[in-house]
């Protein structure tokens, strides 16, 4: 039986670009997303490719993720592969003029939702001895930088959790990775700015930014190591960027 993976946020940007390479290995697939047209399109984009189960909730909801674990068919719950991807940065605002609900956005779905979604998987691994968690990080979790100081804090969240993970986790023999990615061109800026497309491609004005395939081939890869080999930690920066801050927009690289 080929190896299950459960990959939160499938119906944009790197969920669903990993949903998509991890089926080019034959893994079978839970897609969890909260939409369900998008969540739908996929299904069918990976029919014949690979099996897939859908799984339709919010991850700030707990008790719809702990209902929706719960009652996998018996055939899905060997859950392999943790990929805790969900998660958006809402506002880029200083602290002082900053939405709050937009801090409760970041908090509720980077911080909590990661918790709640593996509070729920974990135990089936842990039991099993065996697996393998992904938690998306960002360079913001690294280095905080002005006007993102809530986005900042969810995302070093993700760090000390994975690190925490790591660490609980480590009788059992289950790996913990985290990826912190620099700039990605996905849905994400639009988000950020709440639909100002405008603003959004200014973020990666005269440079080439990464992809979301970039970030799928490199949790493809995390997870192919042999058994004995955990990749724990890995910043991923366009070549164009050096820093949260420091970018070359000279359009060469
Ligand atoms: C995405 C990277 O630099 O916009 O998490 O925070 S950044």
């Amino acid at each position: 039986m080929s190896q299950i993976a459960f990959i939160t946020g499938v119906t944009s940007g790197i969920g669903r670009a990993t949903a998509l390479r991890l089926a080019q290995d034959g893994v079978r697939l839970i897609l969890c997303g909260r939409r369900a047209d998008r969540l739908k399109a996929l299904q069918q984009e990976l029919a014949g490719q690979t099996e897939t189960y859908p799984l339709l909730f919010d991850v700030r909801d707990r008790a719809a993720i702990e209902a929706a674990v719960a009652a996998l068919p018996a055939e899905w719950q060997a859950v392999d592969f943790l990929v805790n991807n969900a998660g958006n940065a809402h506002g880029m605002d200083p602290v002082q003029s900053a939405d709050p609900s937009d801090w409760d956005a970041m908090i509720d779905i980077n911080v909590k939702g990661l918790l709640y979604v593996s509070r729920a998987v974990i135990p089936g691994m842990v039991a099993r001895r065996s697996g393998h968690i992904v938690n998306m990080g960002s360079i913001a979790g690294k280095e905080t930088y002005p006007n993102g100081s809530v986005y900042c804090a969810s995302k070093a969240a993700v760090q000390s959790i994975t690190d925490g993970m790591r660490l609980d986790l480590n009788p059992y023999g289950i790996k913990v990775t985290a990826i912190h990615p620099g700039m990605v061109e996905t849905e994400f800026s639009v988000v950020r700015f709440k639909g100002d497309t405008e603003r959004a491609a200014n973020v990666y004005r005269g440079m080439t930014p990464l992809t979301a395939d970039d970030i799928a081939d490199t949790i493809a890869f995390v997870l192919s190591r042999p058994p004995h080999v955990v990749l724990a930690d890995i910043v991923m920066y366009p070549t164009a960027q050096a820093s949260a801050t420091v970018v070359n927009r000279s359009g060469k690289s």
